[in-house]
């Protein structure tokens, strides 16, 4: 089990915690995520199948790229 933290910049709100919460959370692995908006961080608690690649894709899509 990981737990890896990602600055997400475009978290403007609770409500973009939440879409992002939502989305990873449909994705296999993925068994908790966290967020902080005034930091603009996630911290999501995954295991294979998932991996950070897949979890990155899926932030990019939905508009909220990782930074770094
Ligand atoms: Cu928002």
């Amino acid at each position: 089990m990981e737990n890896t933290k990602l600055s997400i910049p475009n978290i403007s709100c609770g409500h973009c915690v939440m879409a992002i919460k939502r989305e990873l959370g449909e994705m296999k692995g993925i068994s908790k995520v966290e967020g902080d908006p005034q930091k603009k961080e996630i911290t999501v608690t995954w295991e294979a199948p998932a991996s950070l690649d897949k979890i990155k894709s899926t932030l990019k899509e939905i508009n909220y790229p990782a930074a770094g």
